[in-house]
């Protein structure tokens, strides 16, 4: 085991805040580990930053109508914050915008561009004419071959789940401007990922069999035995780490090509702020390099970055990729997009000082070997029967009795006490633990430790014994108070600011992990200790439920948003049907009042007619279980008129009637638009009463 740890969390994309799911699967645990290291002694750097470039960021910022860089400014303030507010203990966190960053990976791409490392390969690539520019699979948008889906990207249907290429898709559009894409030749450079088969297999299949974890060397393995393909290093895009060539306009490095480098650049930029040399951790064989990731960065951390790395050649290879698998909530799978997440910036906002509760519950339910569930009132137990009825609990006790009795100066009592090797075996144990990656081990360890001391204090009674035997009494509380300095110490990685709490409060310096596996005592008898002071307290249950219903107001809002996405295009005195040709973005977000106020009903088409002289136009006389009116729209193009007599459809009812072609209007259909172009209601799936509230 070497004394130098090079330590990297999976950079977050920009694009977005970070939630539990990414505390509890990869930065909390990489940061419990990046604190233990320190305190073993080691020479640390921790690494991490933004990944400010990639598709999910130009879509985010097209969504929002603003420029890739006000969206990568704003999620990089707001990421960085939260992180430091939950302690998480980078030595450098940077972005891929930094000009460092620039200059590293352009390096990079120039020294395998030189070495030779490089085919370059003429492909053909879907192209937007009007936009003048190449097209990302996710700029595709098209019906799903399989669901019938009509908003389905090139590269995916988010509906059914399918993995898609662009040419699948039926009725492909560009979503930038709307057009039919057309196939353009494109020369980019690429690295023959099969060219390094042979050293990964020794590498990783061979080398790593016995020490990685098993779901990280099974995917390594599977792509492995699936044969590997040269894969573009470069991409015809206008957001990203431009190609340094002056014949390669409109290139820029491929997202997974720069991002991994950030982890070197931050490095650099770390090394120069401190007096370090980047080197020794990157380039000498006796530092090791551990990546934490999420399972779905497996190959690009195992495969891909390690192969540019040996292309390279100047570089070592982590010594592992503890990879986690996923957190889920309350049952389902945490997404940004449905807002089904608790999201880190409102957790410390809403639960300010309890950062460690997060911390812990997160740990005892990281997604180590499988994925895991994360529940408010699981939440709520851990804080209440663990850290405030086991934890909290025993350190008061003896914080309290010491005043008490001895006016807070440790009492004396006998070193040699057999209990008292409880606290080395569990500092050896948790270390241990930690250093296999067993995080879920190391705290129910220490957890164990604080129980332990709980027992013993219970049967020792000193607030018994301290009448007819206080020398006995002093001997408990003399233990109990080297029990409680231990889980100040131990506690440390696991819940920092608890831990600082406690090491004020015993007035005792933060010692080495190694001497608290070895010193016999931790705390002198005539110590003076401070006043106790909170460490944490019970969570109510209308806090708990607070937070349930925030999430169930996710889902009513999640529904509506359904029910509103579908809303006629037959809208305006024009009413023209015609074929969405751009999804257009996201609307501004609106608030649950907003949404009340709209009037959605079923209700039954009773007579439909052709507008004179209008040829998209139809007149209909309509129940709405309220009453009976005339609403004119836009649908002649789609549908005969006797058809549609019958016909069960949800009306917005409250809209302020409309004169059209002289006709007043009252109300407006649901409709929305097939692959097809041609106009379809949106109806109940089942015929209901008319008048009945949708929502
Ligand atoms: N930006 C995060 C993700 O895939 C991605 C990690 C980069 S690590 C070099 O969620
Ligand atoms: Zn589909």
């Amino acid at each position: 085991m070497s004394d130098r740890k090079l330590i990297t969390a999976a950079l977050p994309y920009a694009n977005g805040p970070v939630h539990i799911g990414h505390l509890a699967g990869v930065y909390i645990p990489a940061d419990v580990y990046a604190r233990f290291q320190r305190r073993s002694g080691k020479d640390v750097a921790f690494i991490c930053g933004s990944d400010e470039h990639g598709i999910p960021i130009t879509i985010r910022a097209k969504k929002e109508g603003v420029t890739p860089q006000d969206i990568v400014d704003k999620y990089h303030g707001i990421i960085k914050k939260s992180f430091a507010d939950l302690g998480i203990s980078f030595d450098e966190y940077s972005r891929t915008t930094s000009a460092k960053h620039y200059d590293v990976s352009q390096d990079f791409f120039k020294t395998l561009y030189n070495k030779e490392k490089f085919t370059e390969e003429v492909s053909e690539q879907y192209f937007d004419e009007q936009a003048n520019e190449f097209l990302a699979d996710r700029y595709i948008v098209g019906t799903c071959p399989n669901c019938g889906n009509v908003n389905a990207y090139g590269d995916q249907c988010e509906n059914c789940g399918s993995t898609l290429s662009p040419s699948e898709l039926i009725n492909p559009h560009s979503m930038l401007s709307g057009n039919i894409p057309v196939l353009k030749e494109t020369k980019n450079w690429y690295l023959p990922l099969n060219d390094y088969e042979t050293f990964l297999n020794q590498w990783i299949i061979e080398g790593h069999r016995d020490d990685w974890k098993t779901n990280v060397y099974g995917q390594v393995k599977s792509w492995l035995n699936d044969g590997l393909k040269p894969r573009a290093m470069t991409r015809d895009l206008n957001w990203g780490v431009p190609v340094p060539f002056p014949n390669a306009e409109g290139k820029v490095l491929y997202v997974w090509f720069d991002a991994p480098i950030g982890y070197i650049s931050f490095t650099q930029e770390w090394a120069e702020k401190t007096g370090k040399n980047w080197k020794d951790y990157w380039q000498d064989p006796k530092s090791d390099l551990i990546h934490f990731i999420g399972k779905d960065n497996i190959v690009f951390h195992c495969i891909i970055f390690p192969a540019m790395m040996k292309a390279h050649g100047d570089y070592i290879m982590p010594t592992n990729v503890p990879a986690f698998e996923f957190l889920n909530l309350e049952n389902e799978k945490i997404s940004t997009s449905r807002n089904w997440a608790v999201w880190a910036h409102e957790y410390v906002e809403e639960f300010p000082g309890q950062q460690d509760v997060l911390r812990y519950a997160l740990l005892s339910s990281a997604p180590e070997t499988k994925d895991n569930n994360f529940t408010w009132k699981d939440f709520q137990t851990k804080n209440n029967s663990e850290l405030v009825g086991i934890f909290g609990n025993f350190i008061n006790r003896v914080v309290v009795l010491i005043h008490k009795y001895y006016d807070g100066v440790i009492p004396a009592g006998n070193a040699d006490a057999e209990e008292l090797i409880e606290i080395k075996r569990a500092a050896a144990e948790i270390a241990q633990y930690l250093e296999n990656f067993e995080f879920r081990n190391s705290l129910t360890a220490l957890m164990n430790l604080a129980r332990f001391g709980n027992q013993y204090l219970q049967v020792e009674e000193p607030w018994k014994t301290i009448k007819d035997n206080p020398e006995k009494a002093a001997h408990s509380l003399f233990v109990g108070a080297q029990i409680a300095v231990a889980l100040a110490q131990l506690s440390e990685p696991f819940m920092p600011f608890s831990s600082e709490k406690l090491l004020t409060m015993f007035n005792v310096e933060k010692l080495n992990w190694s001497d608290i596996e070895t010193k016999d005592i931790l705390i002198e008898t005539g110590h003076q200790i401070n006043e106790s002071s909170l460490l944490f307290s019970k969570i109510e249950d209308t806090t708990i439920e607070f937070q349930i219903q925030k999430l169930e107001n996710t889902k009513e809002e999640n529904k509506k948003a359904v029910a509103l996405q579908t809303v006629s295009q037959s809208e305006g005195a024009e009413a023209e049907a015609q074929i969405p040709k751009i999804l257009l973005p996201a609307k501004d977000e609106i608030q649950f009042d907003d949404f009340t106020k709209i009037d959605l009903r079923t209700a039954t088409i009773l007579t439909a007619e052709k507008v004179e002289k209008a040829d998209k136009l139809l007149k209909f006389t309509v129940d709405t279980g309220v009453d009976v009116r005339t609403v004119v729209s836009g649908v002649a193009e789609s549908f005969k008129p006797e058809e549609l007599i019958g016909k069960q459809v949800m009306i917005l009812l409250n809209l302020a009637p409309r004169k059209i072609r002289g006709i007043v209007s009252q109300g407006m259909f649901l409709l929305t638009t097939k692959a097809d172009g041609k106009l379809t209601f949106v109806t109940p799936d089942e015929n209901v009463a008319n008048g009945i509230e949708i929502g």
